[in-house]
């Protein structure tokens, strides 16, 4: 019986690891959830999943925890380190990180240090850190499986062909809701039209990271950490379809694809069960329902972001951190209706030429990641109130 900890439990991945593990009863138990402020899916969960401990982030859902609480479950969240004390105070074997954004850093971080395998679904983990997460887990002898649907085709396909060497990896991005978007109608994109994805169901900043296919650049840098290959050897194609979740073409020009249906549970099923492969008891991929794949080159004069994201891989050091602090702190003022959908390129892109020559460590990462979000910030309330 392996055991899990959550962490964002009550977010897609979480709500979808939960199910998964409901259909492997006798293979894993939870030990722990954390949320931000969701209680209520919190509390329900703790009834069926019975964990040990709970995070909860949000001081009010906190006390509604409390006053609920007739199973003893032990609480952390009262200050700021609290997640990290979590994960380290926890016993668990596999960490689910389901956080967004930089949020999960730290306690990946944590878990790693204490070996533990990390299922990992917070790319920004890797986008800012993973210069330091892969030696360290390295060091560890501790494996990050990918959750993230690209990265869970091109781990499958690479555990197959472990020594052949890797001509290209092909990420597939679906194009999100603006691909046949003519780019003089960017200016006048809304809220809720860039929250419509067209095949995925996710959480609200991932599905605006995909509309600017900033999403599509994070898992560039991702894939660079995951699977050890150089920026020029990772492509991106479109395909609207999603069917194919990613591919891997060796130096003998065979391509590789993973098809599957577009459902969180397969990735995290072989996350979970890693280094096994075991049956689904979800339903299958039926290759006639489809009736076609299409491919289509990636447009980098739409979608600036891709290519923003190659430029600030490829400088590495901090400037991942800048890229991921200022995203997140745009794309949050975009759902807040406080500046266009083609303000977030302009800011980031700005953010991004700020010069940086500080040494990578967790500190100064922290530390920049701090600073950028305060910067941005304040240059959206200049904008805003100008
Ligand atoms: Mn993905």
């Amino acid at each position: 019986m392996k055991k899990v900890l959550i962490l964002g439990s009550s977010g897609s991945i979480g709500l979808n690891t939960l199910s998964v593990i409901d259909s492997f009863k006798d293979d894993f138990t939870v030990v722990g959830l954390s949320v931000a402020v969701n209680v209520k899916t919190l509390i329900s969960q703790c009834k069926k999943f019975n964990p040990k401990s709970v995070y909860i982030k949000d001081e009010k859902s906190r006390n509604v925890f409390k006053s609920e609480n007739r199973q003893n479950i032990k609480i952390y969240g009262n200050n700021e380190n609290d997640i990290v004390k979590f994960v380290e105070e926890t016993d668990f074997d596999i960490l689910v990180t389901a956080l967004t954004g930089f949020a999960g850093f730290l306690p990946t971080i944590k878990a790693i240090e204490k070996g533990k395998t990390v299922a990992l679904a917070n790319k920004e983990t890797l986008v800012v850190g993973g210069h330091i997460i892969m030696p360290l887990a390295k060091k560890n002898n501790v494996d990050i499986i990918p959750i993230d649907s690209e990265h869970s085709a091109i781990f499958q396909i690479l555990r197959h062909f472990q020594n052949v060497d890797i001509y290209k990896i092909i990420i597939t991005a679906s194009g999100g809701p603006f691909f046949n978007m003519p780019i003089n109608e960017f200016d006048n994109i809304t809220v809720e039209s860039a929250l419509a994805h067209p095949t995925w169901n996710m959480g609200n900043k991932i599905t605006i990271d995909s509309a600017t296919m900033m999403n599509k650049g994070f898992e560039v840098i991702e894939a660079y950490h995951l699977f050890n290959v150089d920026y020029d050897k990772i492509d991106t194609i479109i395909h609207p379809q999603s069917i194919i979740h990613s591919m891997v073409e060796f130096i003998d020009g065979e391509i590789y694809a993973q098809l599957g249906i577009t459902n969180m549970k397969y990735p995290i099923q072989n996350a979970l069960t890693y280094p096994d492969i075991k049956e689904t008891p979800f339903d299958r991929l039926r290759l006639s329902d489809i009736k076609e794949l299409n491919f289509y080159p990636t447009d980098e004069n739409k979608f600036p972001m891709l290519a923003l994201a190659y430029k600030c891989g490829k400088l590495g050091g901090l400037y991942p951190t800048i890229l991921n602090a200022a995203n997140e702190i745009c794309v949050s003022a975009f759902l807040d209706s406080k500046i266009k959908f083609t303000d977030i390129y302009k800011i980031v892109n700005d953010m991004c030429g700020s010069n940086v020559e500080k040494e990578l460590s967790i500190e100064t990462i922290t530390k920049l990641d701090a600073d950028i979000r305060l910067k941005t910030e304040s240059i959206i309330n200049n904008l805003t109130t100008a």
